[in-house]
């Protein structure tokens, strides 16, 4: 008899990991509409503490555990003094939330990550969370805003926080560029030359000229290229459902050899 193709297996772990407002929650929300037309079975987690507004109704929250507002309370903090505590607190309640998700038996957990993403990606906690939730078959979505990218120097800036993030986790990772109909068309074609070609990359950084920043900016380049940190950058968006497709498919190749999951 032949087996149904809906093979249920260890839930990928998907993080979406940026700055504050690079578009997270949003691509997450679309993120899982876009599977769920496809027919795959996803659940949405909220990793922030400090959440005020959430695009979407998440699955599993770790408001329900820890919330930033009432450790503010409670001892006494200011809003960042709290966030950090509460990024502490995550970490012993990783156990519970991973019994939770699996509860679900779902095939991905699409995670959204604090707005401030050096408390995921520099505080131990989120390690110990990773590793509880499974780091196997964890996956990185790093969120590079136009905001930044928009200009050289930002560019590379933003090369060097998703290295950063992936060099604290090294898990298989892809870096987009969220909110890409913010863009200008011409815009978005010379972000995708820059990240095709660091020929050009190098020529917007210089322009002619050789200054201290510039020449600062060259060797970090060097450095994100030599590290294998220079790759693909996939334009997305939530608000016109742009490449999620590709985010799907990178993940798929990257985790399950190519598997497809829908069950068409
Ligand atoms: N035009 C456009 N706006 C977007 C897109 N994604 C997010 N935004 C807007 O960007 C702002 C921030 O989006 P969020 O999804 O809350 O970003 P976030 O990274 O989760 O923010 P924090 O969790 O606060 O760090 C909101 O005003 C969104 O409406 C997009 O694809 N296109
Ligand atoms: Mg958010």
């Amino acid at each position: 008899m032949m087996q149904s193709r809906k093979v249920r297996c260890m839930a990928k772990n998907i993080y979406f990991v940026g700055t504050a407002g690079s578009g997270k929650s949003s691509l997450v929300w679309a993120f899982q509409e876009w599977m769920t037309l496809q027919g795959l079975d996803t659940i949405s987690v909220n990793l922030d503490p400090g959440a005020e507004y959430i695009p979407y109704e998440p699955d599993v929250d770790i408001r329900d555990w820890v919330k930033v507002e009432e450790v503010m309370k409670e001892y006494s903090l200011g809003p960042n003094g709290a966030q950090v505590v509460c990024a502490d607190m995550m970490a012993l309640n990783a156990k519970e939330l991973a019994e939770v998700i699996e509860g679900f038996r779902t095939n991905y957990v699409l995670i959204d990550t604090p707005g401030q993403m050096e408390l995921f990606a520099f505080r131990q906690s989120s390690q110990v969370v990773m590793d509880i939730l499974g780091r196997e078959e964890s996956y990185l979505v790093f969120l590079s805003d136009p905001a930044l990218a928009k200009t050289p120097n930002g560019f590379v800036s933003t090369l060097m926080l998703c290295a950063l993030t992936h060099f604290r986790f090294s898990v298989p990772f892809l870096n987009v560029l969220s909110k890409a109909d913010t863009l200008e068309e011409g815009k978005l074609e010379e972000l995708k030359t820059w990240a095709e070609d660091p020929y050009a990359l190098y020529n917007a950084l210089t322009d002619g000229e050789f200054n201290a920043r510039n020449i600062q900016s060259i060797e970090f380049l060097k450095a994100m290229e030599s590290a294998g940190m220079y790759r693909e950058l996939i334009p997305v968006s939530a608000e016109v459902q742009l490449g999620l497709e590709d985010i799907y498919n990178h993940i798929q190749l990257s985790l399950e050899g190519g598997e497809d999951l829908r069950n068409d």
